[in-house]
């Protein structure tokens, strides 16, 4: 055995054992119970960031803790290769999407398996590669023929300078990255697929989930937004058409001063024909950019129309504003506005000059209803309402309803503010969307044999338009069913249809289907790891994704992901490593100084996976010097013990049986702490307990050192799934054959724990000076030994000569020197 501790070389050997030996290759036919750990594959950006060592780090340490379990373990690597970043890099660098794409995987593989992160490269997958997108078309186009997917216009946002349409994060405060010029909104047609089909399902099935944290359940049940109301009509002055509105808040009826319709409202647009200042206020609208987070900060505006509804109950008459925060995409692009209830609707009637009308007021007849200064938006009792006077909100809900619905102008309706979801991007590096337009037949799908619509390759991006737009060869196709020419979408996905079923890919992804048996094999995914940007889009597809594929027969489960584990952020002086602050710290230059086990180590030591980790250069120092501790420590005990005796519990000191106590403990605590609370931090600082006490054991006995080899071994095997290459290097000096890997995880014996152990201070010329352990029982003598040994204690002594010990039984150890 080396003397010192060499990372370098341990590391890059091990990993060429796992290499020879395909420890890591996953099999169907394992009789053991599978488990599959997947953490969220990358964007093949360039290199590692600490964030992802930290994501990668915490599956692979869960993955290989449950291989110990005895578990048959699936966990796979991939990229998530199509999105806007590699087109950027292709127009700042001049190099092809493709290319920059593919040298960014070959680079960011080789530092993942530079980290000994223990995957199944057999399953890897590149969702650029066509064999992976042909089965994203194929499976788009059974949609298709189900209903699943439609086609709708909605608004995009648009340069007007630079004629393109512009990603939301090209919209840099209303205004395009490239030329500076305000961002508009237009309307495209674009291709829809119907989550809103499964909105109750995905609801409902949250329930099912108990392995996710509470607070991302929260966030998609808030996204998909349930809601209970009524649907009503107003009627119109002088029209024939009724304005219909929504709202969760009938029992606020009878104070509506306005209704409030978007530019693009049939209304609106009746009033403009006449108005100029309208046709110019609905103009500004289209100035506007898409998002939400956009809508919901931008300034509130609006214009009267001139035109009056008429209350369905009252029968007054109200006036319709044309709005910019009503959207026409979002329900009937129209909404009944009670100021004294709604914060919004109240701002914009101040601002406006319009009514505001209180109709509820608190139960208890406190002054905090008052609407003088801001909307009272609590529920309470109805006054100013007629006939509906006295009563609660929540029955005048019911009462109302069923007046509107005896009236046959209203009912109630379940809602839902989850919208269908748009799978098109105007953009070169994504999946082509397999559908041509042919003047004759209509839309046609692209026919199964013809798959996969591949991405053309000689292309030059100039950051307009997508040159698949004007690709001779690409745009230009026939008509598949009548032959005559035609032209190809020329749209591509969302990224987020790759990772929406990657998951499930992995476990077969040399099929030659979309998927088979293997993936209800494998599925549902076991435990899931990644950041907590994710919570509601990916989460929310992946989902629906994966009822869509068991909906087609492709698939068994109803849920991809068991647990989800949401890791916390890596923070550099309190904020996030980012380049913009320029707080980064690159992975590569640290596993290059420490190896890649103080890395690891590091991270899984600095805190709990789903809190935030504070980095500090000075817990890699220590994480370094814990690992030569280990290491030295193994070495001594190696060089001591040639032939390790067998341990004679029988035989067993008080200091064995209190060392080996805390060994048992240390099992038991370890086991839970990475068991069930997936908690590592804690389980490290036990080990490094247990690591220092071996330190005090001087006991050279032949039971001394068997108690050392269990305890050096147990070590090894617990820290085996955090530090793995250190560890499979000590557990053969340890004077075995077996990888560790494939070793089982330590047990508990239970023996070593009923010991009856107590504490005995310590005192030093009558001072106290610490506590030592001894088991009940123990002589005088054995305690006095127990206690001259102690580090602390020797310290204290400081080489005088001992002239007394008195040991008070059960109590406490008197030194005088
Ligand atoms: N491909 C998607 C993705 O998020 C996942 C799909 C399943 C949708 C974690 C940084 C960083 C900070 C500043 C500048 C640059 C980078 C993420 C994910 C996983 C993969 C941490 C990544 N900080 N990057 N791909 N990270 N932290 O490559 O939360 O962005 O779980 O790694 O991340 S990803």
């Amino acid at each position: 055995m080396q003397e010192n501790y060499q990372p370098l070389t341990i590391e890059q050997d091990v990993q060429q054992a796992w290499d020879d030996a395909g420890i890591f290759k996953a099999s169907e036919s394992s009789t053991k119970d599978k488990y599959y750990c997947l953490s969220m594959f990358p964007y093949p950006s360039g290199k590692l960031h600490m964030g992802h060592v930290r994501n990668y780090t915490i599956g692979d340490v869960i993955s290989r803790y449950q291989r110990m379990l005895g578990k048959n373990v699936l966990q796979p690597m991939g990229w998530d290769a199509f999105g806007l970043p590699a087109e950027n890099a292709a127009m700042q660098h001049g190099v092809h999407p493709a290319d920059w794409t593919y040298s960014n995987i070959e680079y960011m593989r080789e530092q993942l398996k530079r980290l000994g992160f223990g995957y199944d490269w057999d399953r890897e997958i590149a969702t650029c590669d066509p064999d992976y997108y042909r089965w994203e078309q194929w499976f788009f186009l059974k949609l298709l023929a189900k209903g699943l997917v439609y086609k709708k216009t909605a608004p995009v946002n648009w340069c007007p300078h630079d004629m393109t349409v512009l990603a939301n994060e090209q919209v840099i405060d209303g205004c395009c990255w490239r030329c500076d010029t305000h961002v508009e909104r237009k309307e495209i047609s674009q291709w829809f697929l119907k989550i809103t089909a499964y909105a109750d399902e995905l609801l409902a099935a949250l329930d099912t989930l108990d392995g996710w944290p509470e607070q991302v359940k929260t966030m998609q049940a808030n996204w998909i937004g349930r809601s209970e109301g009524v649907e009503m009509d107003f009627p119109v002055e002088g029209m024939e058409q009724p304005v219909r509105i929504y709202t969760t808040r009938p029992d606020t009826l009878m104070g509506v001063t306005y209704l409030a319709v978007a530019a693009e409202h049939p209304l609106a647009l009746k009033a403009a024909e006449n108005n100029p200042d309208i046709a110019a206020f609905i103009n500004t609208c289209k100035l506007m950019e898409t998002s939400e987070a956009a809508m919901e900060t931008m300034e509130k505006r609006g214009i009267a129309s001139g035109i009056n509804a008429l209350h369905p109950i009252s029968g007054e008459a109200v006036p319709v504003w044309i709005a910019n925060f009503v959207l026409m995409g979002y329900g009937t692009g129209a909404v009944m506005s009670v100021p004294a209830h709604d914060q919004r609707d109240y701002e914009f009637a101040v601002k406006y000059g319009i009514a505001v009308k209180q109709v509820i007021f608190a139960k208890d007849g406190n002054p905090h209803d008052d609407c003088s200064e801001q909307a009272y938006t609590a529920k309470g009792v109805l006054k100013n309402s007629g006939e509906f006077d006295g009563l609660s909100s929540e029955q005048a809900f019911v009462k109302i309803a069923e007046t509107l619905e005896k009236d046959a102008k209203g009912q109630r309706k379940v809602n839902f503010r989850l919208r269908d979801w748009g799978v098109s991007r105007q953009r070169y590096w994504g999946a082509p969307i397999p559908v041509i337009y042919c003047d004759a037949c209509g839309t046609v799908p692209v026919p199964e044999q013809d798959l996969p619509v591949q991405l053309p390759k000689d292309v030059v991006l100039d950051g307009l338009q997508s040159p698949l737009v004007a690709h001779p060869t690409f745009s230009k196709t026939s008509c598949p069913s009548c032959g005559k020419p035609a032209s190809r979408e020329t749209d591509t996905f969302d990224t987020f249809m790759e990772s929406s079923w990657y998951f499930a890919r992995f476990a077969c992804n040399d099929a030659d289907s979309m998927l088979d048996a293997r993936a209800s094999h494998w599925l549902p995914v076991d435990h899931y790891i990644g950041g907590i940007e994710h919570a509601i889009l990916h989460l929310l597809y992946a989902r629906f994704y994966t009822k869509l594929m068991r909906d087609e027969g492709l698939l068994t489960a109803d849920e991809p992901f068991k647990k989800l584990l949401t890791q916390g952020m890596v923070l550099k002086d309190g904020s996030k490593m980012s380049k913009s602050k320029g707080n980064t710290v690159d992975p590569q230059g640290l596993i290059d100084q420490y190896g890649a086990d103080t890395v690891r180590l590091f991270i899984m030591f600095a805190a709990p996976p789903e809190q935030s980790l504070e980095w500090s250069d000075s817990g890699v120092e220590g994480a370094h010097r814990f690992l030569k501790r280990l290491w030295r420590q193994a070495y001594l005990h190696v060089q001591a013990c040639k032939k390790v005796p067998a341990l004679d519990k029988q035989m067993l000191t008080p200091e064995q049986q209190a060392v080996r106590r805390q060994l048992h403990q240390t099992i038991q605590k370890v086991s839970h702490d990475m068991g069930a609370r997936i908690i590592f931090n804690t389980a490290i600082a036990a080990n490094m307990e247990l690591i220092n006490t071996l330190g005090k054991f001087t006991d050279e006995s032949d039971n001394g050192k068997a108690v050392r080899q269990e305890v050096l071994e147990a070590i090894v095997l617990m820290l085996a799934p955090i530090v793995p290459h250190i560890c499979h290097q000590l557990w053969l000096e340890l004077g075995h054959q077996q990888a560790v890997v494939v070793v089982p995880w330590p047990q508990v014996d239970d023996s070593a724990l009923l010991q009856d152990s107590l504490d005995m201070m310590i005192q030093i010329n009558g001072k106290l000076r610490g506590k030592i352990s001894v088991v009940a029982g123990a002589s005088a003598d054995e305690i006095q030994a127990i206690a001259l040994a102690d580090e602390q204690v020797q310290r204290f002594i400081d080489g005088k000569p001992v002239k007394k010990v008195i040991v008070v039984p059960k109590k406490l150890v008197n030194i005088v020197v």
